[in-house]
């Protein structure tokens, strides 16, 4: 069983605000793979990095589309874990907890989030790929082996993320900033850290003198900083905390 520190319960339940940054490593228990975990199957030969670029796309759109949808599928099939869940608590037993996500896969918001801060989009999303126009609407087909096209202007459309390389949503960027301005604990859960600009949240809180928390089983640039690191699966150290947090829940919520 987790024990969590109790300075650290302390620190959190004084909190006015905290930011919780999330990364792939939290939806890993569900099975979807990290981008540092090695690619799976016929996409095994392929970088993360070298598909999710404008330039992979409108060199090989087909390709580029059929890992979306693989890993669509992969999301569809999958189940939000014990550490989104413990999340979805923590937001309704913290005064005021703003959840910014890197990922795609929605599983928060499935888990029950409210709110959720993505700042690389959505993977069920789609977005027309002419900048001129910017259609957006809900992917439908997880079989389609080829991107549809845009039904006002004909040119392709492509998943609603944020590739290597692209501008993150401004209001996004924007409130996650606010948020890590305003925090007094940040918690980085799942997030090699190494990704930017998201990466800067930590840094942001940490100079400006705020509680920096990290959740993970490997070190990252962060540990060396962070003033609480627990090492170790999400997915076991957010119910933990949850339940140091809210020993009597009132709907049975840890798990
Ligand atoms: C941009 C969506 C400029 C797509 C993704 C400095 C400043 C600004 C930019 C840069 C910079 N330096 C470099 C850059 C460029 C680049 C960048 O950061 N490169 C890195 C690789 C060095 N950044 C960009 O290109 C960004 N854009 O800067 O644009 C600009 C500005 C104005 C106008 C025009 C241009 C865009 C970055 C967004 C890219 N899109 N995702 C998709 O998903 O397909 S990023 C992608 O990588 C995911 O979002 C993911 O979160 C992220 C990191 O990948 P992973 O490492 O897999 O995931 P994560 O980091 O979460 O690591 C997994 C962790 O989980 C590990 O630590 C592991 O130990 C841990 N773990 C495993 N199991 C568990 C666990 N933890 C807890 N429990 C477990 N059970
Ligand atoms: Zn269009």
């Amino acid at each position: 069983m987790t024990r969590i520190p109790q300075q650290l319960v302390e620190c959190m339940a004084a909190a006015r605000q905290v930011l919780v940054v999330s990364g792939a490593g939290i939806s890993a228990e569900s099975g979807i793979p990290t981008f540092r975990d090695a690619m799976q199957g016929l996409w095994s030969r392929y970088r993360p990095e070298d598909l999710a670029t404008p330039a992979a796309f409108s060199r090989q759109p087909e390709l580029v589309w059929q890992w979306y949808q693989w890993r669509r599928r992969l999301v569809a099939d999958a189940q939000p874990n014990r550490g989104h869940q413990a999340l979805a608590g923590l937001q309704n037993c913290l005064s005021t907890m703003m959840l910014v996500t890197q990922n795609v896969d929605g599983l928060h918001q499935r888990a029950g989030s409210k709110d959720v801060i993505e700042l690389h989009g959505n993977l069920f999303e789609n977005r027309c790929s002419s900048s001129a126009c910017g259609h957006l609407e809900p992917n439908t087909d997880l079989d389609a082996t080829a991107p549809p096209q845009c039904p006002h202007c004909g040119s392709l459309m492509r998943p609603a993320v944020v590739w290597f390389g692209e501008a993150l949503p401004e209001a996004a960027l924007a409130r996650a900033r606010h948020g890590a301005s305003e925090c007094q604990l940040l918690l980085s859960v799942g997030t090699s850290a190494v990704v930017f600009p998201a990466a800067d949240l930590a840094w942001m809180v940490k100079q400006a003198g705020a509680v920096l928390v990290e959740i993970n089983p490997a070190t990252t640039p962060l540990t060396a900083v962070a003033d609480f690191v627990l090492s170790g699966p999400a997915g076991e150290i957010l119910p933990a905390i949850l339940r140091a947090l809210d020993p009597e829940p009132s709907d049975g919520a840890h798990t």
